[in-house]
């Protein structure tokens, strides 16, 4: 294991590390970025398991820090705060070398993360953001810009509909209340649809990221809206569990109604080459390997950039049959 004494680290000493064993004496080693027996343990408090961009990012996570020698002890919050706070908090009576985590929700996280920075144990945020205003309670931030990502989802509906004056009856799909992406999302594509009347978000709900909530809430939207011209969900899942929804109400995904939808993992893609979505967002799971360079350096005592965002595109139809078949994930 791996302890930073910070005297020594403010002394220029930036690479020097202390090997802790069971609270004993330790031996010093000075080192270099390589070599070393020390190997440093990671705490990562994953959200859940609710969706395919969720098992890609969690198989990301294991498998880079097997690669990169890191010891990882890893839990599941199945989607819930409290859960979330209590592996924290193991971690710090743990004592690991560093804590990464994907806040389920942006709010509520001082108390627990006053109390890894007391422990001196350092905190990365991946993938989703914490809405304190304390940002010396957390070293980086890795993830999408899930604005960005809205307003990418937007962008495309006003090019589709640029030519029509009609109104555009929108219904949404939000992710889970109160988490960055759901918040994110909403307010990106808000943002850019709003410059234009015609465009009404009819209605809009959470599904929770998940295929069946996705369902059963689009089922509850064709029922009480016979007229929806776009579904815009938050994520890939709730996309295509909205796609059986409207199948079972006898019409047809991507025609009747356009369906715009962010992540790009394999089965969104899928339906987007058959053509039931008409266009989706990328974002990218495959955050391991930069969070374990993070995780080395910040154990470290380097600096790291307050903020590390990740590079994404977008895919319409013919894009997704052409990359398909080399999709990762
Ligand atoms: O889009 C969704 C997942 O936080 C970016 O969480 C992530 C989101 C992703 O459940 O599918």
């Amino acid at each position: 294991m791996f302890k930073r004494i910070s005297a020594l680290v403010l002394a220029g000493l930036t690479a020097l590390s202390v090997t802790a064993c069971g609270g004993g004496d330790g031996t010093t080693s000075a080192g270099t970025g390589g070599g070393g027996d020390d190997t440093i343990t990671m705490g990562f408090a994953q959200v859940g398991a609710e969706s395919g961009w969720r098992t890609a990012n969690t198989k990301s996570v294991q498998e880079s820090a097997k690669s990169a020698g890191i010891t990882l002890k890893f839990s599941d919050a199945q989607q819930k705060q409290e859960n979330q706070i209590k592996a924290i908090r193991s971690y710090i009576q743990q004592k690991v070398d560093v804590i990464a985590f994907s806040p389920v929700v942006e709010s509520g996280w001082d108390p627990v993360l006053n109390e890894a920075k007391n422990a001196k144990i350092p905190v990365i945020l991946t993938d989703r953001a914490v809405d304190s205003k304390d940002t010396s309670l957390y070293k980086t931030f890795l993830g999408s810009d899930f604005v960005e990502e809205g307003k990418k989802a937007g962008q495309w509906l006003v090019e589709e509909y640029k030519d029509s004056q009609d109104t555009v009856n929108i219904v949404e799909l939000q992710g889970t209340t109160g988490s960055a992406p759901a918040n994110d999302r909403k307010a990106g594509f808000q943002e850019v649809i709003g410059a234009d009347p015609k465009f009404k978000i009819i209605a809009s709900q959470t599904g929770d990221f998940t295929r069946a909530k996705g369902k059963e809430v689009m089922e509850a939207f064709l029922k009480s809206n016979p007229d929806i011209d776009v579904l815009y969900a938050h994520n890939d899942d709730m996309g295509l569990g909205a796609i059986e929804a409207i199948e079972g109400a006898g019409k047809v995904p991507g025609k009747d109604i356009k369906i715009i939808t962010v992540d790009a993992v394999k089965d969104g893609m899928q339906a987007l080459a058959d053509g039931k979505i008409n266009f989706i967002v990328e974002c990218s799971p495959l955050l391991g390997p930069q969070l374990m360079d993070l995780a080395k350096k910040v154990v470290k005592g380097e600096e790291v950039p307050a903020r590390v965002v990740t590079e994404e595109t977008t895919f319409t139809q013919e894009q997704a049959k052409q990359v398909l078949s080399s999709r990762q994930y």
